[in-house]
């Protein structure tokens, strides 16, 4: 294999607000990415992934640029950083399709993102978001990227972005896309529902009380901890006593994550605490970290033409990357330059 550029690359779908699961799953990592500057950072926002599903245009276009506020107020800087919207840098799309022919039918089927989403009714399902995969991989090689941070669900995906990349540098007999690895750390890999702790909190859960929204303020922050659902039980002194306790993991993990802790340090300090005082407790922690960045974002949406500037800088950054190896690509592949 060649030596690869050290790149970071991860995105996030414009397909509803962000919420704590993404922040704690992955804005977070980012911004500890950008800190470390061992390696060239790059971070979406994948629309394109986002139409995979029905989205109402004028509600895609808010969060696609409430998604970039919410980067930016989380500590994404877009000098240090690039920060760009999928549909804006073509070659993500155009690498896709090659992919599309790279990767087998069997291989989608197999993901559970896809079973999930597609639900029982596959037929109906759209062709993009049985092709999701293919798109994400394309994301990820058109920039050679060496490693994505993300959380506990999408490592499925990027073990077949690995797939992807090994067979077609199989099937061309070139060394030509790196095996990228994924990133996973950290207390908050996989951030439950606040509604029901076997369930990935999720935005576009049709349950607002599920999740915590980066732009709600702070009463509805307290509101949505302290009716978060747990059980009658004191907090254990370490997270074995946790195992078949879905929904207070779930708390604990939460704040382990929001107070830079871990789970067994956590409950050293709460052993024998109700999760009546707990979840005030970890209310106030939450609004002091969150407020902040929800203030930012409220900012940062009343001047939208910024943010439309700093995707068009971010993507013509971009495009220095992907245009050589997206045509690189096509030379391999056969077609006429
Ligand atoms: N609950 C979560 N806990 C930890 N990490 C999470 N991520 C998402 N939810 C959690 C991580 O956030 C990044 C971006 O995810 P995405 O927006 O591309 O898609 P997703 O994983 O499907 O997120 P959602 O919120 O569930 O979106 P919808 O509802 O539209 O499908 C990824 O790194 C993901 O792991």
């Amino acid at each position: 294999m060649p030596d690869f550029t050290p790149r970071v690359f991860s995105g996030i779908q414009p397909s509803g607000g962000l919420t704590l699961g993404n922040y704690l799953g992955a804005i977070t990592k980012f911004v500890d990415w950008q800190a470390k500057g061992t390696h060239e950072t790059i971070f979406c926002m994948v629309d394109l992934h986002a139409i995979t599903v029905p989205q109402e245009p004028a509600t895609l276009r808010r969060n696609t640029r409430e998604l970039c506020a919410g980067f930016l107020a989380a500590g994404i800087d877009p000098e240090r950083s690039i920060l760009i919207a999928q549909s804006q840098v073509p070659e993500h799309a155009q690498l896709a399709w090659i992919f599309n022919c790279v990767a087998r039918m069997g291989w989608m089927g197999r993901m559970t993102q896809w079973k999930d989403k597609s639900g029982k009714n596959a037929e109906a399902a759209s062709l993009g978001l049985f092709a999701y995969p293919a798109l994400m991989a394309a994301d990820i090689l058109v920039y050679h990227a060496t490693h994505v941070p993300v959380g506990e669900d999408q490592k499925q995906h990027i073990e077949l972005t690995r797939d992807i990349a090994a067979k077609f540098n199989h099937d061309y007999g070139v060394d030509f896309f790196p095996m990228t690895e994924p990133v996973i750390e950290g207390a908050a890999t996989r951030v439950m529902s606040l509604r029901d702790g076997t369930k990935k909190m999720s935005k576009s859960d049709p349950v607002d009380a599920s999740r915590i929204n980066l732009t709600d303020d702070a009463d509805t922050i307290a509101r949505k901890l302290r009716k978060a659902k747990t059980d009658p039980d004191p907090l254990p002194g370490d997270p074995t006593g946790l195992s078949e306790r879905p929904d207070a993991r779930n708390l604990v993990n939460i704040y382990a994550a929001l107070s830079d802790s871990d789970p067994a340090t956590v409950l050293a300090e709460h052993e024998g605490r109700m999760f009546g005082h707990f979840k005030q407790d970890l209310a106030d922690l939450a609004v002091a970290r969150l407020a902040p960045i929800s203030t930012e974002m409220a900012r940062l949406m009343d001047e939208p033409a910024e943010i439309d500037r700093i995707l068009a800088r971010g993507a013509e950054r971009a495009r220095e990357i992907t245009v050589p190896i997206l045509e690189r690509t096509y030379e391999i592949v056969g077609m006429v330059r």
